[in-house]
């Protein structure tokens, strides 16, 4: 046999999903079934994203490691066999609620669970456990928009699609910072604009983002006033005579109140502009082009549902589209981009509290039917907490156990110190996680190792309604185990066993579209979701299932791209509903002892808590510490200097982070991103600080607002240490862990003097390697100490402290760790390491900007000066930045600006 064929034999192909956005993009992966070895590339043939990944999808197969992950279920500290684990749930789970009742046990879970796990959770905890304490991180992600849609259609339907991104004329990005959280959704729009030189891009973002930079107009609008921004829209339309009313007629009610609400909120343009705090040419301009294209296209996020108005916020915007006829047509309509991979999957098994499943309610019609379906005489009758008045409910001892499934509340619930307190009194925590440290499960008293993206397998729905198939690409590693069966598993074991005696994901999913189209034929209240057309699916034809949009039914066995086509909706009357809304602000305003805003979000190259992403060295090098964005203005106001630390604090929490000087923002905001933990950062957890206020409908945290104070840390020192080992650096006040490519880096300060590093050193490396010798320069009175320590010609560590936060680069240093460099140090490298300045012909390529071909800040920067580039093509053809995933061409962008400034050309 040729070595050719041989490698045949072992390489196989699996078509999947990838596990982070809600874009849903597939995966062609290479699987080595011989070594384990995986290559991930874009599936060519997904309608999500027709080949393109994003720098996190591409980077999947580095984060397929072992040392970090949860590998055996553990009770109470010890490693113990399935059986164990399971029957201590269940037994712990059966005395509580014998003895308080079944609100004494709650679950928490996540759009980050299979639609198969999220419905057997659903499933248990509201069928026969008979609580609806079942809520998930969705709460804190789209409850908005699901309440915002069940209140106009009836029904939580997203209307629009994908290919809509093609066929419009007007795109508005809303609260949506789309160029790093939906990279392949804003690489498709990018390409359609240049496509279609009509097609016109609006920013609604209070910051400058990444995602300005395919934007004909970016209105800055204060935090919290879109409700005013789209009323004064619709009051606009209504004045111009721009509004469609035979659609209003015929298709709509409510609008007579509604639209007078809109008028008394917003009259006009001038009344808006100061509502928001826009220029109001700005305004009319955005006005004006919305009157003007029939082609509209709403996308909207975060900046929109995480709010005390998220649910007025989308009807606003829905309102819009309703009243112009702009729905249910191609190029049109509103389309709420949603996070995370499954958030739409959560949605149809109803993983909310106040949701039954297969997009059901608590009507007493809905539980009686479901009720019937699960053959179960113990359903929930009336809904349960949401996801903060469940914490609330442990914190008050109300809620007695908890069972918390791939997400990570104390760090991304708001008030997430006391969610850390609650759970810390609780009398049971049940933790699924698939990693083997989380600031959620340390917590924890049962720990169960879940199956990981790459291992787990079934189906996940996207923002545009499309279910796609996850397919594992490797065997379970250790004792890991899908969620599906941890849960059904517990179910039997808690008595069950009827309801849960699945043998596989398959049986899950079909039951799951039967209850789909389960007496789906009352017009009186049609239920949108309903893929019965796959209620006896084969198990060959589910492996081999294809990206379809549901409804899939025998009317529509291929799936559908848009809803409302007929302009009917999945109300009594078929209309949808306009509701009277008012522009309300925020509910926690800055004060004399809060002066500053504090908005939250997410990063580029990170997802979430960091329990994956970080594990990719290039993913890290991005933005490698946690830090606060603060205009010049601010800072200076409050004595903050670029590059040095600060410390925020509000009425909830603290926290300590670097200062970025930046005028994206407006004067009285700063914004932090959302992704430290205490697993890499001392002090850089923001939910710590976050204001628990919620939207009084949807009851989604306010996360984009919280008033707080910031001021200058006043460190002693700072310094960093790149070590080939990890290190545990307790009792210093800064420290931030970021995992380079063969080396651990952490980034240290502190108020107090720390004496002796070097025996602190020798201790920690101990375990990993004897006899090391060391290099050390000191200079007492300048407080500099450099040190780095060698085992034989190995470099081990390399310490660098200084009173100043201007430190040597750490790009170089960090190289000399490769994994791949087999010669010691050279005598210029040792000598570097005492002078901290690199050997002279070094790249120090600085921060890394383009992720996918590892091109740092400085990199591109010089090929700018030497080639004496003006565009990103030229960037990208010099040295490859850009050229991939296409997401940091608006960060070239800026440098080529900034270059052009510098030099004055
Ligand atoms: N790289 C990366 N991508 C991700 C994720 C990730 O962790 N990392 N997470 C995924 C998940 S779960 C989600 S939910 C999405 C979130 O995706 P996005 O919503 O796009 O992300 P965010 O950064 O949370 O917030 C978006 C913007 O809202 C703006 N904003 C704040 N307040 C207001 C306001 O009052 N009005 C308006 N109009 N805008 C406002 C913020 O300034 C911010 O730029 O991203 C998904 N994609
Ligand atoms: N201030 C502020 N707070 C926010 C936000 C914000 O913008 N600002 N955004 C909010 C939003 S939109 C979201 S979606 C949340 C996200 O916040 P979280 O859901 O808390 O964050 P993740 O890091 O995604 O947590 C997922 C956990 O599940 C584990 N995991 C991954 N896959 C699986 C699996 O298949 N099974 C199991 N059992 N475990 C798994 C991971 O290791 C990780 O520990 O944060 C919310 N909090
Ligand atoms: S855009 Fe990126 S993170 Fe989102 S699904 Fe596609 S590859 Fe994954
Ligand atoms: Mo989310």
């Amino acid at each position: 046999m040729t070595n050719k064929t041989k490698q045949k034999l072992i390489v196989t192909t699996v078509k999947t999903t990838c596990c982070y956005c809600g874009v849903g993009c597939g995966i062609t992966a290479k699987v080595n079934s011989d070594t384990g070895e995986v290559i991930v590339i874009g599936d060519d043939d997904h309608p999500a994203n027709f080949g393109r990944l994003c720098s996190k999808g591409s980077s999947l197969a580095e984060t397929l490691e072992l040392s970090s992950r949860l590998l055996v279920p553990q009770v109470y500290g010890k490693p113990v066999d399935w059986a164990t684990a399971l029957e201590t749930v269940a037994n712990k789970f059966n005395q509580l609620i014998d003895q308080y009742g079944p609100d004494a046990i709650a679950f928490y879970g996540s759009g980050q669970l299979l639609t198969e796990d999220y419905y057997v959770a659903n499933k248990l905890m509201k069928g026969f456990i008979g609580s609806a304490n079942i809520d998930t991180n969705s709460r804190l992600c789209m409850s908005s928009t699901v309440a915002g849609h069940k209140r106009t259609f009836g029904s939580d339907t997203v209307p629009a699609c994908y290919d809509d991104y093609e066929q419009a004329e007007l795109i508005i990005l809303i609260g949506s910072n789309t160029a790093w959280c939906h990279p392949v959704s804003f690489q498709r729009i990018k390409a359609a604009k240049e496509n279609n030189p009509r097609l016109k891009v609006v920013v609604i973002d209070p910051r400058k983002t990444p995602t300005c930079d395919i934007a004909d107009l970016h209105i800055p609008v204060k935090i919290g006033t879109d409700v005013a921004l789209f009323n004064g829209l619709l009051s606009y339309l209504y004045q111009e005579n721009a509004l469609d009313q035979e659609f209003i007629q015929q298709h709509t009610q409510g609008f007579e109140e509604t639209i007078m609400a809109a008028q008394n909120d917003a009259l006009n343009v001038a009344t808006v502009a100061q509502k928001c705090q826009v220029a109001p040419h700005i305004l009319e301009t955005f006005y004006r082009w919305y009157k003007e294209t029939d082609k509209t296209l709403s996308l909207y996020s975060q900046g929109v549902n995480q709010s005390s108005s998220g649910t007025d916020k989308v009807s606003a915007i829905l309102h819009c589209h309703l009243a112009t006829g702009r729905i249910g047509k191609p190029g049109c309509g509103p389309l709420s981009l949603t996070g995370q991979p499954n958030a739409m999957g959560g949605r149809e098994v109803g993983g909310l509290a106040h949701q039954l499943a297969a997009h059901m309610d608590f009507y007493a019609e809905d539980i009686e039917r479901v009720k019937r379906f699960w053959q179960s005489d113990n359903i929930a009758d009336k809904p349960g907490h949401t996801a903060t008045e469940l914490f609330d409910a442990v914190a008050d001892g109300k809620i007695k156990a908890i069972w918390i499934m791939a997400t990570n509340p104390v760090v991304s619930m708001p008030n997430a110190d006391k969610v850390k307190q609650a759970l810390e009194q609780c009398e049971f925590v049940v933790v699924s996680d698939c990693v083997a440290h989380t600031d959620t499960l340390d917590l924890a008293h049962i720990k169960l190792p879940a199956a990981p993206w790459s291992e787990k397998d079934g189906t996940v729905t996207n923002s545009e309604r499309r279910i796609s198939r996850q397919r594992a690409l490797l065997p379970l590693a250790g004792d890991a185990k899908p969620d599906w069966w941890i849960i059904a598993q517990v179910a039997q074991k808690m008595g069950f066993t009827d309801g849960f005696n699945y043998q596989s994901n398959v049986e899950i999913f079909r039951e799951h579209a039967r209850l789909s189209g389960f007496e789906n034929n009352n017009k009186q209240r049609l239920r949108d979701f309903d893929i019965s057309l796959l209620a006896d699916i084969s198990e060959d034809d589910y492996n081999n299932l294809q990206p379809t949009q549901w409804p899939i039914t025998a009317k529509r066995p291929q799936g559908t791209a848009r809803l409302f086509d007929q302009g009917k909706f999945f109300t009594p009357t078929e209309k949808a509903n306009f509701t009277p809304i008012q522009f309300k602000p925020p509910a926690n305003l800055p004060n004399q002892q809060w002066p500053l805003i504090l908005n939250t979000g997410r990063l580029r190259d990170q997802w979430h808590t960091m329990t994956r992403t970080a594990l990719a060295p290039r993913l890290n090098q991005h933005k490698p510490e946690p830090f606060v964005e603060i205009t010049s203005a601010d800072a200076l106001d409050y004595g903050l200097n670029q590059g040095e630390l600060a410390q925020i604090e509000s009425a909830w929490g603290k926290m300590l982070v670097r200062v970025v000087i930046t005028e994206t923002l407006p004067q009285g905001v700063i914004f932090v991103p959302m992704h430290w933990t205490a697993q890499f950062s001392s002090q850089g957890r923001m939910g710590a600080l976050v204001n628990p206020v919620i939207d009084p409908i949807s009851k989604q945290p306010e996360s984009k607002h919280t008033p707080v104070k910031i001021k200058a840390y006043d460190a002693q020192w700072h310094g960093f240490i790149i070590s080939r080992h990890p290190l545990v650096l307790d009792g210093i006040d800064y420290t931030v862990l970021v995992k380079g490519n063969g080396y651990f880096h952490y980034e240290v300060a502190s108020s107090k003097n720390i004496r002796n590093w070097q025996y602190h050193l020798a201790n920690q490396l101990s375990p990993y390697t004897k006899e090391l010798n060391w290099q050390t320069y000191q200079d007492d009175k300048k407080l500099l100490f450099r040190t780095a320590c060698f085992s034989a010609k190995e470099l081990q560590a390399v310490l660098i402290i200084s009173p100043h936060s201007r430190l040597p680069e750490r790009g170089w240093i960090g190289s000399l760790f490769d994994p791949l460099r087999t010669e010691p140090l050279k005598d210029d490298e040792r000598m570097a390491l005492l002078t901290g300045k690199p050997p002279l012909g070094t790249p120090d390529v600085g921060n890394i900007i383009c992720a996918c071909f590892n091109v740092g800040e400085k990199t591109i920067l010089s090929a700018i000066k030497d080639g004496k580039l003006t565009t990103p093509q030229a960037v990208g053809k010099s040295c490859k930045a850009g050229t991939n995933c296409g997401s940091c061409v608006p960060e070239i962008k800026e440098l080529l600006i900034s270059h052009l400034t510098v030099t004055g050309s």
